[in-house]
């Protein structure tokens, strides 16, 4: 069976708690040649501000995912494709590994499966909001990663592996590591993608970059640079 992920080069993830640039309008995100939209982040998100962005960027053409960072923030909406939720193998805590998601299953109306995928989350920056948060285990070398990789699709069969660094640019050993521990599952990576260069070194190794901060701090020619360099790797 594929999954819509299995042709995405390029994600861009949108912070509901973030601006756009100056003069920056959803619909220029939208435009950027993306392949498709998470809206999500750590800190700030709320019901509210998560249908803004959703309702923004519901009538453009682009594949638009909830990535809800706890179950208090999910909603529905016709135009999402679907809900990407995270759950993060390195996690200090165990609430980000199952006890969060013990509380997603009981929403209000249920979870809707037939538009639900996990992300195995491997987070990598200590400084990150998301590491602090999940009080994950960041001191990992490139075989620790690769083992969290084939543990997530082996033993826990997940299809997406995320390699988050958040806010910095990986190491590209580890994330070519990480590629190495999947078989099947898509790669994710998301940290520090700020231009083509760094936007096509990690595009060698993962099968999908996603790129955040950027659209909120540069821009969309910006984000259009590293969408050619995701196609080009
Ligand atoms: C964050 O992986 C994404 O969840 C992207 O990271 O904001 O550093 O681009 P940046």
């Amino acid at each position: 069976m594929t999954a819509p992920w299995d042709d995405w080069n390029h994600v861009l993830k949108i912070d509901p708690d973030k601006d756009l640039p100056e003069g920056v309008t959803y619909g220029d995100i939208c435009a950027t040649g993306t392949d498709a939209i998470e809206v999500g982040g750590t800190m700030g998100i709320t019901e509210e501000n998560m249908q803004a962005v959703v309702d923004a960027c519901a009538e453009h053409d682009v594949p638009l995912y909830q990535e809800p960072s706890s179950p208090d923030v999910v909603i529905e909406h016709d135009a999402l494709e679907g809900y990407l939720i995270p759950t993060v193998f390195n996690a200090g805590s165990p609430f980000w590994i199952t006890g969060a998601h013990k509380e997603w299953v009981r929403i209000d109306d249920g979870l809707d499966w037939d538009r639900t995928t996990l992300e195995a989350y491997i987070v990598m920056n200590p400084d990150a909001d998301v590491a602090t948060y999940t009080e994950a285990d960041c001191d990992l070398n490139a075989d620790d990663v690769a083992a969290y990789a084939e543990v997530a699709e082996r033993m826990f069969g997940q299809e997406i592996v995320y390699l988050e660094y958040s806010g910095m640019l990986g190491d590209e050993g580890i994330v070519e590591a990480a590629a190495g521990g999947v078989d099947e599952a898509t790669l994710f990576y998301g940290g520090g993608i700020h231009d083509y260069d760094s936007a096509y070194a990690m595009a060698q190794y993962a099968d999908v970059i996603v790129v955040g901060d950027l659209a909120h701090e540069e821009g969309v020619d910006a984000v259009r640079e590293t969408v050619e360099a995701a196609a080009d790797a």
